[in-house]
C-alpha cells in the first residue's frame, strides 16, 4: 500500500481544471464522463447535487495527510457533489457526517479508502476503482481493448483489481511482477479460458516487445528507461510513484495517464451511487 505524501496532494485543489482539460485532449473523457462509464452507474446518472459527501479526516496509524481531506473535497465538488470536510476527525466525523444528513462519507486510514453511502450501505474501495477507471481511461487512449495486449507491472491489490478489470474489457494479458512467484499466483486465480489469453514469465524488455499498451500498478519508481518502451506507447499509470523515468515521461506525456487520487476518487463516488 502506498502511503500518498502531501507534495502529492496539496496542488489537487488548484489544479484540478487543468487535470481534467489534460484528461479530455488525452482520452476524449472529462473526469466525470470517465467515471460515470467505469462505475458502470449507467447513462442516467443520480444528481451528484442532491448526494452530499462528507469527507472525513481519519487520524490513525500514521495520522493525517495534510492537503488529502481538502483533495477529496476539491474532487467531490468537482464533480458536482455538495462537499464538507467534517469538523472533527474519526469517530466525531462520522457522527457529524450522519447528523448531516450525508449521503457518502469518504475516509481513509493506513489500509483502505472507502465510499460509503449511508443511506443504502453500499462501501465502495479506492484499488478496484481505480483499477476501473484507469482502465477506462487506457481503453479510450487505445481506442478500445479487445483483443489487445496490455502489460501489467505489479500485482498488488491495485495490479490484481486491474487484471480483472482489462480481462473484462477483452484484453489479454501479460504479468510482470519483480516477486514471480504473483504472476503464476494470478494466473492460477483466473478462470481456465482467461488463462489462455495470460503471459507470464517474461522480463519487462521481452513484456515490452510485445505491446505498446502498458498498465503500471507498481511502486517502483523511474525503473522504465524511454528506450524501453515501444513507439506508439500507450501508459496508464496509477502506481505511486511513476515507473516511467522523467525522459519517458516527458516523451509520452500525450499518452500517459498518471494522477494520485482524482480517477479513483471520482469512481469510488460514482459506485457509492449506484
Ligand atoms: O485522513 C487522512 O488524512 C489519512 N488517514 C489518509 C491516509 C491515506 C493512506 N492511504 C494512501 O495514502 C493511499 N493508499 C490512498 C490512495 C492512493 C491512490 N490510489
Amino acid at each position: 500500500m502506498t502511503r500518498l505524501i502531501a507534495e502529492q496532494v496539496l496542488m489537487i485543489p488548484e489544479k484540478i481544471k487543468e487535470f481534467d482539460r489534460e484528461l479530455i485532449e488525452k482520452t476524449g473523457c472529462s473526469l466525470k464522463e470517465l467515471a460515470s462509464e467505469a462505475s458502470g452507474i449507467g447513462s442516467a446518472p443520480p444528481k451528484p447535487a442532491a448526494h452530499p459527501v462528507a469527507v472525513i479526516p481519519v487520524t490513525a496509524g500514521q495520522g493525517t495527510i495534510k492537503g488529502f481531506s481538502e483533495a477529496l473535497h476539491a474532487i467531490a465538488a468537482y464533480l458536482g457533489f455538495p462537499a464538507f470536510i467534517t469538523a472533527a476527525p474519526d469517530v466525531s466525523g462520522l457522527v457529524e457526517a450522519y447528523q448531516s444528513d450525508a449521503t457518502i462519507a469518504l475516509m481513509a486510514d493506513d489500509h483502505l479508502y472507502a465510499a460509503i453511502n449511508l443511506k443504502t450501505r453500499r462501501a465502495t474501495g479506492n484499488d478496484e476503482a481505480t483499477a476501473k477507471g484507469f482502465t477506462t481511461a487506457l481503453q479510450k487512449m487505445a481506442g478500445g481493448l479487445k483483443g489487445k495486449a496490455v502489460l501489467v507491472i505489479g500485482l498488488g491489490p491495485l495490479g490484481t483489481a486491474a487484471a480483472q478489470a482489462l480481462l473484462q474489457e477483452g484484453a489479454d494479458l501479460i504479468l510482470y511482477d519483480l516477486l514471480r512467484e504473483k504472476e503464476a499466483a494470478l494466473l492460477k486465480s483466473c478462470a481456465t479460458a482467461e488463462q489462455q489469453r495470460i503471459t507470464t514469465g517474461l522480463t519487462l524488455e521481452q513484456a515490452l516487445a510485445r505491446t505498446h499498451l502498458i498498465f503500471d500498478a507498481s511502486p517502483g519508481e523511474a525503473f522504465i528507461p524511454a528506450a524501453m518502451l515501444p513507439t506508439g506507447a500507450i501508459i496508464s499509470a496509477p502506481g505511486l510513484p511513476l515507473g516511467l523515468d522523467p525522459t519517458a515521461a516527458q516523451k509520452f506525456t500525450d499518452h500517459l495517464i498518471h494522477e494520485p487520487l482524482q480517477i479513483g476518487t471520482a469512481v469510488m463516488l460514482f459506485q457509492a451511487l449506484i
